[in-house]
């Protein structure tokens, strides 16, 4: 039987979330694309565990308040959620717990969730500029796993793929 699911990348407008989708699937970061319009998808072939592969395909959604009609479609028959925001920008942790409880009335079903802090290589340079504590609590609170990431160097951008395939399957498996 072979495993596919959809998978969607949400988030306010530019935190990464394009970068993050191109370096997962191409591993590079040079954006050929820079806007996304609307609703865009690829797919990647994931072995999640040694010999065991899913297919994901993974729709990147632009933040943008205008292509709010588009929700409902896209969020549709989604098996798991990237919701991204940016660690060098205050504001877009605020913003993306507002994404978080729209797709919560939206997906009625609760889907397994990673919450991304990206662009993790510019810590060093400009320091901590959110709590990390009251991230790792609120995703906590809402059942989510968290992880930072940076599209740039390509750090634990598999591994918060990796991890939200592993839930997935975990949960189908249940079934
Ligand atoms: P979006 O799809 O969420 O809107 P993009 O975001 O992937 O288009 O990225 C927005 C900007 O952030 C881009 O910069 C991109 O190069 C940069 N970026 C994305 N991920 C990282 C990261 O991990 N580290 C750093 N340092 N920058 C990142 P520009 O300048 O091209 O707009
Ligand atoms: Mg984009």
């Amino acid at each position: 039987m072979e495993l596919s699911f959809k998978v969607i990348i949400v988030g306010p407008g530019a935190v990464g979330k394009t970068s993050l989708l191109n370096r997962f699937v191409h591993n590079e970061f040079n954006l050929k694309y820079k806007l996304t319009i609307g609703v865009d998808f690829l797919t990647k072939n994931l072995e999640y565990k040694p010999s065991k592969f899913a297919k994901l395909q993974i729709w990147d959604i632009g933040g943008q308040e205008r292509f709010k009609f588009l929700h409902r479609s896209f969020y549709d028959g989604a098996f798991g959620a990237l919701l991204v925001f940016d660690l060098s920008r205050q504001h877009t942790f605020s913003r993306m717990k507002i994404w978080l409880s729209e797709m919560r009335s939206i997906v009625l079903n609760d889907i397994p969730k990673v919450i991304i802090g990206n662009k993790s290589d510019l810590i060093p340079e400009i320091g901590q500029i959110i709590d990390r504590n009251e991230v790792e609590k609120y995703a906590k609170n809402e059942g989510c796993l968290y992880i930072e990431t940076s599209a740039k160097t390509g750090d634990n951008v598999e591994k918060a793929f990796l991890e939200l395939t592993n839930h997935i399957v975990k949960k189908e498996e249940k079934k």
